[in-house]
């Protein structure tokens, strides 16, 4: 009944619990898009967590789409990571860096010499992104040249070896959530003819070679990948869901990456948008699988005892609830979050929510 409060070793690493701080996008980075004067102390309180998942994080110039999330392909990226890193690290924590390249979801304000976000297809997102202080429809993408493709993989596995420089424990490839290889993956934002589009093999080809790039790079036992099969997350569509990520997570276990993160459902909202085997990707794959989405104390200790999950990723409790695993631990009642403070701003709504002990 209590394992979600246990050790556990992933990979390398020794976990004080089971419980994970999802990758949470917080845009407060600060010029030059270094982490937020504050991340260092925000990370830090909620180093109690098994292993926390630090935000989204673009990969190159191109990879942005929101204002003020951070990079890590500067030297000033990376020397603002380690601040982070080394706080976690000095309260016994282990802290992944998620890897992101937004690919479609992005606007021309945001993107190098002002161009049009980078795709699989020419095909606009249909969602809404934040950018000049406002929430504003997504530009219409440009389809990625072939030849374009081997230094969008080569930025991934720099990001990886900067990350590891940063002092990161590991890093999580971003392979969710409406994103670049999520919209490869998927037939709904994938038209092309090429060797990247078509068949499940030919949608799955980028994910892979992301994943294999970066476990080249920096080892597959520092190598997890986040993946969201049935989510409709920044306007994306799959007709064939179950076969699509049942072929990339065979592959993936092949890889010998540490750990699968599946957003199970639509993200931040209902599990059961769509009818899928996540028992069955869990059985596909040979290392950690993290379960996200909607997860409370009694859905993640039901999940952990029928062996449906190794860890349990939280994502909104933790931002209002920086000893969240104390809080679980004891039964005691969870602050509320504030929306208003949810993306851009300082130290309030972010590294000010109390402790049960400051409260
Ligand atoms: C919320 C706002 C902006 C980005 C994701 C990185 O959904 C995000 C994100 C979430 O994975």
């Amino acid at each position: 009944m209590t394992q979600i409060f246990e050790p556990y070793n992933l990979g390398p690493l020794t976990l004080a619990n089971r419980i994970v701080m999802a990758p949470l996008t917080r845009n407060r980075a600060a010029a030059g898009l270094v982490p937020s004067p504050h991340a260092a102390e925000y990370y830090a309180q909620r180093a109690t967590a098994g292993l926390l998942i630090a935000e989204a994080t673009q990969i190159s110039p191109q990879a942005q789409g929101y204002q003020d999330t951070p990079g890590i392909y500067t030297s000033d990226q990376i020397a603002g990571w380690r601040v982070v890193t080394d706080a976690v690290h000095a309260k016994g924590g282990r802290i992944f860096l998620q890897l992101w390249h937004v690919g479609r979801v992005s606007h021309v304000d945001l993107q190098p010499g002002g161009a049009a976000p980078v795709a699989p297809s020419a095909i606009p997102a249909a969602t809404k992104t934040f950018v000049n202080n406002t929430f504003t429809d997504t530009s219409m993408p440009r389809a990625l040249d072939l030849e374009e493709i081997p230094a969008i993989v080569a930025d991934f596995r720099q990001a990886a070896a900067n990350a590891i420089a940063a002092g990161f424990d590991g890093v999580e490839v971003h392979g969710a959530n409406g994103y670049l290889l999520d919209q490869f993956a998927k037939d709904g934002a994938n038209h092309r003819t090429d060797a990247y589009g078509g068949s499940v093999e030919n949608r799955a080809r980028l994910m892979l070679e992301v994943g294999a790039a970066v476990a080249a790079e920096i080892g597959p036992e520092r190598t997890g990948i986040r993946i969201s099969p049935v989510s409709p997350a920044n306007g994306v569509s799959s007709s064939d869901p179950q076969p699509q990520f049942d072929y990339i997570v065979d592959h993936l276990s092949k890889l010998g990456l540490v750990y699968l993160h599946v957003v199970e459902g639509a993200t931040g909202g209902p599990r059961d948008v769509a009818p899928f085997d996540f028992a069955g990707l869990r059985r596909r794959f040979s290392g950690t699988y993290i379960a996200n989405n909607g997860y409370d104390l009694d859905l993640a200790t039901a999940h952990l005892a029928a062996g449906e999950a190794d860890l349990i990723a939280f994502g909104r409790p933790f931002i209002a609830n920086p000893d969240l695993v104390a809080r679980l631990q004891s039964g005691a009642a969870l602050n509320e979050i504030n929306p208003a403070t949810m993306y851009g701003g300082g130290a309030e709504g972010y590294s000010d929510y109390p402790t049960l002990s400051e409260a």
